[in-house]
């Protein structure tokens, strides 16, 4: 061979293959682009919305963002914010938030999202639904065609006042989709997951399509028991995702 064979010129660049968190700490960062001094901000929780608060607060400690007001989604998020020195609020003196960046379990094509299999669903809904502008970030491992088609679960928080009559009912009203009720225990032991709010979470499966999504949502959160759900039907305004090929951003 001559030398030029085997010179590392001619030897193919390799693909860089992106880890999955990678790609979601690239949604986030991108997510945080879009954050201005002076905001007040909904702070998601979960292993995606980690790296946006983490970035915030970067940028916050480089005097690249000044006067942010956060407002946490979770405990763990409130701890992690705390840490970092954003300034913290809530929605009693905030009713109105700028901006919300947050992950997702599940993305379908109109943007609505499945949420809280990492166990915070409820602080979500009220501060991302008094978000003038929502953003979900994700890797493109979530993006799905349906809700609930994945097989995974979709939760639900119930109180823990006879928790097994209120999972029996869930499970009924989606008979005809084969669903199965769960609560969602402690890893392997028959403890309640309990979530932030003192209540237990009821992980939904479903075996066929649960079809209209707003009717579905209407007949869980009418059950007497039923705290709030993971569906997050025409909330978000804004979805990145980090996939192999790039970051793309849609917008409703
Ligand atoms: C949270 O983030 C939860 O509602 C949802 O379960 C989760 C997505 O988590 P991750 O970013 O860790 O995949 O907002």
């Amino acid at each position: 061979p001559s030398s030029s064979a085997l010179s590392p010129r001619s030897t193919p660049p390799s693909p860089v293959i992106l880890t999955q968190d990678e790609l979601k700490k690239i949604a986030a960062y991108k997510a945080v682009d879009y954050v201005e001094s002076g905001m007040v901000l909904g702070l998601g929780t979960g292993s995606t919305a980690k790296h946006a608060v983490n970035r915030i607060g970067e940028l916050l400690h480089q005097g690249k963002l000044k006067n942010i007001v956060g407002i946490p989604t979770s405990k763990m998020t409130h701890e992690q914010a705390v840490s970092l020195g954003i300034p913290l609020s809530d929605l009693d003196s905030h009713p109105v938030v700028d901006l919300g960046i947050d992950g997702a379990d599940e993305v379908d094509p109109y943007l609505n999202l499945v949420k809280g299999r990492g166990g915070s669903l409820l602080r979500e809904k009220m501060v991302e639904g008094a978000c003038k502008k929502f953003i979900v970030i994700v890797d493109e491992s979530k993006l799905v065609k349906h809700l609930g088609g994945s097989g995974l679960a979709m939760p639900v928080e119930i109180v823990p006042f006879c928790w097994k009559f209120t999972a029996e009912r869930l499970q009924k009203l989606f008979d005809n989709s084969g669903c199965v009720a769960k609560l969602r225990t402690f890893g392997e032991t028959d403890k309640p997951f309990v979530t932030d709010n003192g209540n237990y979470i009821v992980d939904l499966y479903f075996k066929r399509d649960i079809g209209d999504l707003k009717a579905a949502s209407d007949a869980i959160l009418q059950l007497a028991g039923v705290v709030e759900h993971g569906m997050f039907l025409d909330m978000a305004t804004t979805l990145i995702v980090a996939g192999e090929l790039g970051v793309t951003v849609k917008q409703k």
